[in-house]
């Protein structure tokens, strides 16, 4: 066996991410806690409840924890209707709450990265129509200021929107793997099922990215500002079929390329078809916020003419599958989409990467292969500039309730007790010491010795 180290640069971010309703708990001001009291619309009907009780005792637990894995930075998101329950009424304890969770980080030399829209929206908000409608944008705007305004002397480290290709698909479109096959809509609320909305709420959510973009940098002159895009492989399910080949295509440029395009070159639009060009939304990345889990096998189908546009996903049956069949493990992806991102020259942070692993037995191998994936990008002068596992702390997985676990830290969610994992452990060998060697995967993944240090 070949003894070797992989080195990262001595300022990499090392961090791991959340979102305010997963973890927080007790908020009823939002969409999600009001969808999560609809029937069918969680796995068991469970409910984020206290989620991992950051609004009162978890948040230090948990920051304890990232402390000692040595994380150097973390992503965080702020509620919006925690900061605005009523329109135009202000909480100002609650930014007060955050700005005591920001000093907190500091205290312990973690760089916070604040997200200011992750999935969920005050119901006054979703009322209005949310994202359907372009008179979201103001307000958004509007909040986006009062959150920089206060927040301002303790970050300047922003994610606007995260993932609205996500938003979107599961919020709009039809999805054959939701729980009450009586109601196949999407699984996100609001539930609905219209292509049309589908592309007009992505489309409105690119002009809330670059509305906040603007704001941010009128506030804060050093601010580095992006957005946290959920990027997949689409691979042709036979890669000699001309038609799998055109399908996967299709899925990449709607699920991908689109928001590359807009945060990029001002484009929005359809994304089959005419396009038109916003030049406020022109350049609106100082960095590109990777979120990378999976990838998808696509075949033709003639039966789905409608909005999957002719195309299937289908298992592939050598993958080695996360819980709950959540997503095959393709480390591999993650160099292939960094590499894509590294043609558009500018600095690249994974603000999220992860499995659900409940027993872990699979948590630790995957961080071996994807962060050999990140250390392979760097090396081939790929501006990767940190990496923020998904997740600190089991956290409410959505439509999946607390079935799928993404954290290196196991959450009791009835006692709120916790116990670092081992791939916790082994995520902070590797954040202390900046690298990973022979040693570390012989100790960690014994089985992936021979594959990633041959000879
Ligand atoms: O939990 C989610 C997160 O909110 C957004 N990105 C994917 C994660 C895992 O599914």
């Amino acid at each position: 066996m070949a003894k070797a180290t992989m080195y990262f640069p001595p300022d990499f971010k090392w961090g791991c991410a959340t979102a305010a309703h997963q973890v927080e708990g007790g908020n009823d001001k939002n969409d999600w806690w009001a969808w999560e009291q609809g029937p069918g619309h969680i796995r068991g009907g469970q409910k984020s409840g206290k989620a991992a009780d950051w609004w009162g005792k978890g948040f230090e637990k948990d920051m304890d924890f990232a402390a000692q894995m040595h994380n150097n930075a973390h992503r965080l998101s702020v509620e919006w209707s925690r900061i605005e329950p009523q329109e135009g009424r202000w909480d100002d304890a609650a930014l007060d709450r955050y700005r005591d969770m920001l000093k907190s980080m500091h205290g312990r030399n973690i760089e916070p990265m604040i997200t200011l829209h992750h999935f969920t929206n005050p119901v006054w908000v979703a009322e209005r129509g949310g994202w359907e409608t372009p008179s979201t944008v103001p307000l958004f705007e509007r909040f986006t200021v009062k959150v920089v305004e206060a927040l301002k002397d303790l970050c300047d480290f922003w994610i606007t929107i995260n993932e609205p290709n996500v938003y979107s698909i599961l919020g709009y479109m039809r999805n054959v793997d939701a729980h009450d096959p009586a109601t196949p809509q999407g699984t996100f609320p609001p539930g609905k099922d219209d292509l049309k909305l589908a592309l007009a709420v992505v489309d409105n959510m690119l002009l809330g990215h670059a509305a906040a973009y603007h704001a941010i940098h009128r506030l804060q002159e050093q601010a580095r500002v992006g957005l946290a895009h959920h990027m997949r492989l689409f691979d042709p399910f036979r890669p000699g079929s001309l038609l799998d080949r055109w399908v996967a295509g299709n899925r990449d440029r709607i699920f991908n390329q689109v928001v590359i395009d807009a945060m990029l070159h001002g484009k929005i639009g359809r994304p089959i078809g005419l396009a038109r060009r916003v030049r406020l939304l022109r350049n609106t990345a100082d960095f590109i916020g990777l979120n990378y889990y999976t990838r998808e096998y696509t075949r033709f189908d003639r039966s789905r003419a409608d909005t999957a546009m002719f195309g299937s996903a289908v298992p592939n049956p050598q993958a080695e599958m996360s819980d709950g069949n959540y997503g095959e493990i393709y480390p591999r992806g993650l160099f292939r989409v960094l590499k894509r991102l590294g043609s558009t020259g500018k600095p690249i942070y994974i603000t999220e990467n992860g499995l659900p692993d409940a027993d872990d037995d699979q948590r630790p191998c995957f961080l071996i292969t994807h962060l050999r994936q990140v250390w392979h990008a760097i090396n081939q002068s790929i501006p990767v500039m940190g990496y923020y596992h998904w997740s600190l702390v089991d956290n409410f997985e959505w439509a999946e309730g607390w079935d799928l676990r993404f954290g290196l830290v196991e959450l009791d969610v009835e006692t709120q007790e916790r116990r670092l994992r081992r791939s916790g452990e082994l995520y902070g060998e590797i954040c202390q010491s900046n690298k990973i060697d022979t040693d570390l995967v012989q100790r960690y993944a014994p089985e992936m010795v021979e594959t990633l240090f041959p000879g």
